[in-house]
Order: C-alpha cells, then structure tokens, then sequence
C-alpha cells in the first residue's frame, strides 16, 4: 500500500501548512513510497536513521572511541561526483540558460520527470525535509523543502543546513519556499533487497529557474542529491538574485583580523571545484600578526547593506569537503572539525574501524578497505579513497568558526579573491586595475579539471568564468553583465578583486609556491594594499607586489624564484588571449562591452610589454 493523502496529513507536523501539504501529497501520489516521515531534525532522528543505514549496510559505524557518532558510506562507482552532462537548465528561452550550461524546454523534461518519478520511491520512505539556508529567519537566508527516498540525503541535509521543525515553523508563517524533489530511482518491488548505494544509471539534475523549482533523479551523492546546495544555494539562487539585486557565489568567506590592530577585514574568494576552497576557509597563517576565522567553505550569498557595502553570509551549515589530500599538516582545522558527529563517504577504512585517504598524516596502513569496500594493500596500485572522497561535518565543530557566522545580516566584504589550477601562467597574484577589470578576471578563470565532476576529463584546462560553470542557473555573460551592474551599484564600496594561483610549477613540475598556510602571505599583502601601506607595480594581468614589500621571511624563495612567480610570457599570454576572445564568442552580443574592453586593453598590455 503506498502513501495516501490521509497518511501524508497524519505523519505532518501540527502547523505544516495547506500548501506544503497538497504538494507532499501530489508527489506521494507521484512516487507512491510505502512510507512517509516528515524530518524533524532531532538527534533521535538522526541516531534512528543512522542506526537503520547501520543495519541495513549502507552506513558502517566508525570506531566509537576515536570518531563517535561518525559513519562511512560507500557509493557505487557510476555515483561519486556531480554530473554535469546531466545537469539541466529548463528555461522557458534557450538563450537565457545560455551556451555553457544544458538546456532542456521546461514542458518536455516536466513530462520525462513525470515519467521517471512514477513509481520512483515505491517500496521506499519517503523523508520530507524542510530546511533553511542561511541562518533561521535571517533576511539574506531562503526555505526550501527537500522531498528525499534516501535516508542518506536526510542525515547528510541535517549537517549542511538547518533542517527540520524550526525550518518548517517558518514556513508555517507563510515565508516563501523552494520545492525540491529528490529520488535515488530504484523503486523496490514487494520482497526485493535494497543495495547499500541504489542509483540510477540515468541521472537528471534539473532546475526550473522561472518558478524556483528543483527535481533530481538517479543519483544519491553530494551536489546531485543534497539539493540545498548548489542546486538551490547556487542555481537558484543565482538567478534569484539577479531578479532581486544581490550575489549567489561560488566562493569560501573568511575573517582576517589584524591582532596590533584589532582591524578585521573579510575576503571571500571562487576558486573552481576542489581547488582550496575549503583550505583557504581555515588557514593557519604562518606569519605572525594575523587571526583567520572561517565563516564559510563553499558558497555565499551577497547583499548590499544598509551602509552601502557588500555583506556575505554562508547559507551552508556545514562542510562537505575534499577529504583526500586533508591533513594535520595541511588543513588542521578541518581534521579537527571532523572528529565526531560526521559521515565520510568513498574514503578508505582502517583495520581499527578509523579512516584513512591518500594524503591523510601518519605512515600508509599494511590494510585497508578501500572505497570499493574491498581488501587494500600498498602494493594494490590503486587508490584507497576516492579521489572525490568528502567529509560531511558540522561548521560549528570547526575551532576557528568565526563568531559571526551565524550572524544573519552576514559580514562586509573587503576583497574578493579569484583563483584557479594553473601550472603555467598566471602569477601568485594580481590587483583588479579598475572594478571592470576584476570582473574581467573573474569571467576569464580557467582551471585544470578535478575529480569533482565524474564527466570531465580530468586534468585538462577549461574555461570556469568565477568558478561558477557549473552553477551559474542562467546565462553566463548575463551573469558578468550583473556583476557589473552590482558594481555600479556599489561603486566604491564594491570590493577590490584580485587574482591568485597557489598551483604554477616549475620547469621540473614542482609547485612554485609552498601554498596551504603560506597563503597568508598574499593575504597580509592584500590587506596591506587596502591600508596603503604598499604600493603595486602595474603589470599585464594586473598589479603586482614589489619583492621587498611582500613578506617572504622564513620562506626560501628568492628574487630569482620570486621572478618565476610573477613571469609573463607574452606570447604565451597572447595565445590565452586568443583563446578567451574565442571562449567569449560563443556568448554572441550577450559579452557585455565593458568585458570586452578590458580583453582589449589586456592586448594593450601585452603589446606594450613585447615592445
Ligand atoms: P569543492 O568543495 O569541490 O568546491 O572544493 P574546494 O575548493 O573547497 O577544495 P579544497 O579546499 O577541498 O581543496 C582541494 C584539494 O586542493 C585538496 O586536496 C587540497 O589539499 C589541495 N590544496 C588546497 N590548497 C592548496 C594549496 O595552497 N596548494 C596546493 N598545492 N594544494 C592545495
Ligand atoms: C563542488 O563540486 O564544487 C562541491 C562538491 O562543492 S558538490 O557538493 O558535490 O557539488
Ligand atoms: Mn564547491
């Protein structure tokens, strides 16, 4: 017997409202679930449904001394990444979802969807989980309800927002909300045995960005399924706040606080998928003088404020970061955020029932279970933990959590920082020469692929204009046009941008840069530029910092190393130039003319620095 109106009403919150409950019931009526629970965030809940992934093997319980109420699962190999051949943009006008992202006509994929999500959840529950991004009731933040078959989804939305009855309370006040339909797609029939990761070879990640709707299908993992993020945190919201004048970014938000002076300044900063977000978030600074406290690892929501600045908030409650390469010596803050309380996914097992990946402290284990949940020795010649791997942790277990996190009108923005994977190229950093020119880098950011999407080639240079290729939810010039606009907007209080890389190489292929806390250093320069205690010597991309200006002190990088950080190969510029003219001419006469502007006075540069 699947799910009847009446049982939707029956197991629905006291105040759940007329509207959410005639559509909680359209979709039962859709998907026809065997059982329906509304999500009320309470640790009972959450120690009830991991107890039941426990048993039913999609969670394996950790080691409950040395990582209590912590749990790994494993994914099927074809469901470790987001999927963006699969991702959907149904706009009602092809050209308004624009060349870079997948178009579908709303009405046709609504009929696939229809399709798909009959009889999707039979023989499962069906969860219905309400949740806020952004803290509870701030005015940046946004309701959303995410309607899941997969228990896994509810515990991971339980750390990433705030989820539950104190979402659906609002709700209930008739604050607006964003449904979001999710299924793994593997309807069981009467007696059949679920799997430990049940998805669906084909997957659908679609946005209906005219009417704030989300449907996902076929995929349990991260971004694909944890619809509050960058589905709706950046998808949606990106072209919600279009509509509405504020910013949906791809981008970490940090405090820096100056201990002379007390001064605080606040950087946020897009860098593409895997490539130090999450690090740069929860910087130790090996330089003396500076405090870093994280407000947050992936995403923010930008807003004028009423002093006419830029304030960001992190609508994520929690961090879903890249576990492989993570360490004490690396990034310390996160290894002690996830000491409890935390689910890692694809990442290798230790004998003593503790995980492990490539790159974690401490000698390599003789025995492992690797991702694939079988034997693993250092002679497997393969890797042990996904190279996508990720810790789902709670933001307030991080120890350096900034005390303002949750504030709800979010914190000023000083500088915004754009950076990628680039081995060749770009240099350590560079200042926005005017507000158009740090859009220009913004929309000019390629990066080499990571394991982050599973249908890219890894590796390889691609265009990601501000680290949003992925989640931009309209067209992609559009978006520069309104990063120009918010600019205008602004004017002086828009924050100054600057471009950075802590990942050019040698001629050897050695890292140039030392990177991870060593990143302070370009910090404190940054924030000695907004002082004026420096100044920059204009160069190609941008200005420079002068070599004896810049700290370097304990680092072995000397001026001739220093050089090769800040090298600009014209003619190597004059070809990437080419290749971004080229890149932006798929936008047609969308590439709006301040950009293309700064390409030609960026050809001035060049050509005056060749002469
Ligand atoms: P998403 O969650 O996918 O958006 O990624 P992210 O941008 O938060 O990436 P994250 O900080 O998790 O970093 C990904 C990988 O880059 C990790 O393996 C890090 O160890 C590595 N990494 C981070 N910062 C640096 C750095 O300064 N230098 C070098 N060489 N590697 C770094
Ligand atoms: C990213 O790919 O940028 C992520 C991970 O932050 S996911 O949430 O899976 O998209
Ligand atoms: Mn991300």
């Amino acid at each position: 017997m699947s799910v009847t109106e009446q049982d939707v009403r029956a197991a629905a919150p006291a105040n759940a409202p007329e509207d959410v409950l005639n559509w909680v019931a359209e979709i039962a009526a859709l998907t026809t679930p065997d059982a329906i629970e509304f999500a009320d965030g309470s640790q009972e809940e959450w120690d009830r449904l991991t107890s039941l992934m426990v048993e039913s093997g999609v969670f394996t319980r950790l080691n409950e001394e040395k990582r209590p109420n912590c749990f790994l699962a494993r994914s099927l190999p074809s469901d470790v990444a987001r999927v963006e051949s699969r991702t959907f943009i149904c706009s009602e006008k092809e050209e308004d979802a624009g060349p870079t992202n997948h178009w579908a006509d709303p009405v046709e994929m609504k009929a696939t969807l229809k399709e798909k999500f009959t009889g999707a959840m039979k023989g499962r529950t069906m969860y219905v989980v309400p949740f806020s991004m952004g803290p509870l009731g701030g005015p940046i933040s946004q309701l959303g309800i995410e309607i899941s078959d997969s228990p896994y989804v509810v515990c991971n939305m339980r750390i990433m927002t705030r989820m539950g009855q104190a979402a659906m309370d609002l709700i209930a006040e008739g604050k607006p909300w964003v449904p979001a339909v999710h299924s793994v797609g593997v309807p069981l029939e009467e007696g059949q045995e679920d799997t430990a990761w049940p998805c669906n070879e084909e997957k659908y990640i679609t946005h209906f960005p005219e009417t704030n709707e989300i449907w996902s299908f076929g995929s349990g993992y991260g971004g694909n399924a944890l619809l509050g993020k960058k589905c709706f945190a950046l998808r949606i919201a990106s072209t919600m706040a279009r509509r509405d004048g504020w910013m949906a970014e791809h981008m970490l938000i940090l405090r820096l606080t100056r201990e002379t002076t007390g001064q605080q300044f606040h950087v946020t900063a897009a860098f593409p998928s895997a490539c130090g977000k999450t690090n740069l978030a929860m910087l130790q600074p090996t330089i003396p003088g500076y405090t870093v406290e994280t407000v947050g690892d992936d995403i923010a929501w930008m807003r004028p404020g009423p002093d006419g600045r830029l304030y960001a908030i992190n609508p994520e409650a929690g961090f879903f970061g890249v576990a492989p390469g993570t360490s004490y010596d690396t990034n310390p803050m996160a290894m002690e955020t996830m000491k409890a309380n935390s689910i890692f996914t694809n990442v290798a097992l230790t004998d003593d029932g503790d995980v492990w990946w490539e790159g974690i402290d401490g000698d390599v284990p003789a025995h492992l279970i690797d991702w694939h949940g079988n034997d693993w020795t250092p002679e497997s010649g393969e890797k042990a933990a996904h190279p996508n791997s990720r810790f789902t942790v709670p933001a307030a277990q991080c120890p350096i959590i900034c005390s303002d996190w949750e504030a709800p009108q979010g914190v000023a923005v000083d500088a915004i920082l754009f950076g990628g994977r680039r081995a060749t190229n770009v240099p350590l950093v560079a200042e926005q020469y005017e507000p158009a020119h740090g859009v220009f880098i913004g929309a000019s950011v390629a990066s080499e692929v990571t394991a982050a999407a599973t249908d890219v080639k890894a590796g390889s240079l691609r265009h990601d204009p501000f680290a949003m290729l992925p989640f931009c939810g309209y067209n992609m010039a559009d978006y520069w046009g309104h990063w120009l606009e918010m600019q205008d907007k602004l004017g002086e209080n828009f924050p100054k941008v600057y471009q950075v890389n802590w990942f050019r190489k040698d001629e050897d292929g050695n890292w140039l840069w030392p990177g991870y806390g060593e990143n302070s250093r370009v910090l404190d320069w940054i924030v000695r530029r907004a002082t004026g205690e420096v100044e920059a010597i204009d160069g190609v991309t941008g200005r420079y910092p002068k070599f004896e200006d810049f700290n370097l002190d304990g680092l072995d990088i000397d001026e001739a190393h220093w050089a090769k950080l800040f090298a600009i190969d014209p003619d190597a510029w004059s070809a990437e130039m080419d290749d971004t003219e080229e890149y932006f001419a798929q936008f047609g006469d969308k590439v709006p003319a301040a950009i293309r502007e700064q390409l030609a006075k960026f050809r001035e540069r060049i050509a005056a620095a060749k002469a």
